[in-house]
């Protein structure tokens, strides 16, 4: 038998018998059947080798032009009660989704091989880890897993010992639109994919398993699943705060998370550290503060816009033993997308002549795939079984207008509702309209594997005794002035940002009291050696009372949308903010304020 745990031998020879596979193969995660999966991938083209005195190990995949992104509007959860998914998911009754996916996954793997990749999210010996199986057609999906995940025989061994896994059932089918579903069954603990190979689509051990799964799980055990990435800020004294953040897709993350400091602050000794870019776990720790853990191995990284200016770290990370997805290439078969400043592309992402008039050379949702540990500012503490202490959470999203630099709430309810009224404009990682502004609470939208009103009672369930929570902030590095260009520079310089919410969290910093919250005075911001515009940083932190009015009781109607499910907690916590806000709009405070 192939596995010591019967329950997983028997899925495997259910789904084999259901789309019966040619061949039968259990990863191992060893380089000798990474190996041989390469040579297999590259002499069928589905993958093409880049230049390799470059980009040694590096690899180009090209993906169907129709499969390219996250398919929010095919991806289900199939809870048996409707309530349960909530109306921020798409739902399906689980009888019928089993037969409409099992439909399609009959016969699918016909001249294929059947991979089983045994996975663990989280370090292989930490108790915050889960583990899960991915059955794909794909070889592609395991080259990637193999990066993302912790892959093979030792995850293995975990899953016979603890006896219970993640079923995810992936085939890549026809890769037709009409015959595309990502489904989600979190009371069976059980994934099916079918007609995409895309990375959020496919790599069943992220998105699927370790948010809108792990979400769920963690709804019942009493932990977070998050769509943050996780950044240790070491200051001069040796001090490291972790900070974990969360924006929607395609926001920042991994530019946030491998942010290199400005030179003033580098010479004065601050060090930033990576332990994830996508994804953190978090969980009370004996000491009431929370722990979290990354659980992923690796980067998954939207290629446009990577370059030195922006994330050298990434792109020192990228230089070896990356899996591309859909960028363009040079002449000489280097890796090439927009806002990469050196080099010119020939070929486009479809491996057509590039010619612009067909629009950008790499896809604008394009991709790397890359171990983790490659990053120079890697922390080796995203091996550490027991996680790392968040000191603050943050919430952000893309609003060019309206939303300050950053505040912070009051406390715990205040930080909830400020996550749970984030909004952002849409992006090119999910198909769809591109910069139109949506609620996405806490980044989740398309990742809460549950009703979003009980996801917010989840998350005011950890304000009790005893807990020693971080403190919650809001960021915006998107604003922008009267003449539609971005009021902050961003990239390095949010460090100066960051470096105000750690003193906050120390005690140490500044802050003045407004309706929305805690906002820095201009002078709590340590802006030396930074070229900013004239007005820029007063319009960066002003709050426009009767915009934020309107905005306070938009986010009230958005609660409702959740009915009774929503907790009475938040719906007070607004009413707060909407009285604070109207009477410091009465002309008795206005005087006040003036005088
Ligand atoms: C991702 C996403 O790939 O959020 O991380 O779409
Ligand atoms: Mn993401």
């Amino acid at each position: 038998m192939p596995s010591k745990l019967e329950a997983l031998n028997r899925w495997v020879d259910d789904v084999a018998r259901l789309t019966q596979p040619d061949q039968i193969h259990w990863c191992d995660g060893s380089d000798a059947e990474a190996a041989a999966l390469r040579a297999q991938m590259l002499a069928d083209g589905t993958l093409i080798e880049l230049n390799q005195t470059t980009h040694p190990g590096c690899t180009l995949h090209r993906s169907h032009p129709s499969d390219v992104a996250r398919v929010e509007h095919l991806t289900l959860v199939c809870t048996k009660n409707q309530a349960d998914a909530g109306p921020n998911n798409h739902w399906m009754e689980p009888t019928q989704a089993h037969a409409k996916i099992d439909a399609l996954f009959a016969g699918c793997m016909k001249g294929r091989t059947l991979y089983v990749i045994p996975y663990c999210m989280g370090p292989i010996d930490s108790p915050l880890s889960r583990c899960g199986v991915e059955i794909t057609d794909s070889p592609y999906v395991v080259a990637n897993m193999r990066i993302m995940t912790r892959m093979g025989s030792a995850a293995l061994a975990r899953i016979e010992r603890e006896g219970n896994f993640v079923k995810g059932l992936h085939s890549t089918g026809e890769l037709d639109p009409q015959r595309r579903f990502i489904m989600h069954f979190p009371e069976e603990l059980t994934i099916k994919s079918y007609g995409s190979g895309y990375g959020g689509n496919a790599l069943l051990g992220k998105k699927c398993h370790a948010l809108r799964i792990a979400s769920w799980q963690a709804r019942t055990e009493g932990w977070l699943a998050e769509h943050m990435l996780i950044v240790g800020i070491e200051n001069p004294q040796g001090q490291t705060h972790y900070i974990a953040a969360a924006f929607p897709s395609a926001c920042g993350k991994t530019n946030l998370a491998m942010l290199i400091p400005p030179e003033g602050y580098r010479q004065a000794g601050w060090k930033v550290w990576t332990i994830g870019d996508d994804i953190c776990w978090m969980r009370p720790g004996a000491d009431g503060r929370l722990y979290a853990i990354n659980p992923e191995a690796g980067f998954f990284g939207v290629a446009p816009g990577t370059d030195h200016g922006t994330n050298p770290n990434a792109l020192a990370s990228i230089q070896r033993d990356t899996i591309y997805t859909n960028v363009a290439v040079t002449a000489d078969l280097q890796p090439w997308w927009e806002g990469l400043k050196e080099g010119a592309p020939v070929t486009d992402w479809q491996g057509r002549p590039y010619d612009p008039a067909n629009g950008p050379a790499a896809h604008p949702n394009s991709r790397f795939t890359v171990s983790a540990r490659q990053a120079p500012s890697w922390s080796p503490k995203a091996e550490d079984a027991q996680g790392v202490p968040i000191s603050a959470i943050v919430f952000g999203g893309r609003r060019p207008s309206l939303v300050p630099l950053v505040f912070e709430a009051r406390d715990w309810a205040h930080g909830v509702l400020v996550g749970a009224a984030m909004g952002s404009e849409t992006t090119a990682a999910a198909t769809g309209a591109v910069g139109v502004m949506r609620r996405d609470s806490m980044a989740m939208k398309p990742f809460c594997g549950y009703n979003y009103g009980d996801y917010f009672a989840h998350w005011l369930s950890f304000d009790k005794a005893g807990a020693k929570l971080p403190k919650i902030f809001h960021v915006n590095w998107f604003r922008k002035g009267a003449d539609g260009k971005f009021l902050w520079p961003g990239f390095g310089e949010n460090l100066r940002v960051l470096e105000w919410i750690i003193e906050r969290c120390e005690g140490r910093a500044g802050a003045q009291e407004t309706a929305i919250g805690l906002l820095p005075r201009a002078q709590d911001l340590h802006t030396q050696g930074l070229a900013l515009r004239e007005g820029a940083l007063d319009e960066l932190l002003a709050i426009d009372l009767p915009r934020w009015a309107a905005e306070v009781e938009d986010i009230g109607r958005y609660l409702d949308s959740f009915g009774e499910h929503t907790p009475a907690r938040l719906h007070a916590e607004q009413r707060r903010v909407a009285a604070e806000l109207a009477s410091a709009q009465t002309p008795q405070k206005r005087a006040a304020v003036a005088s």
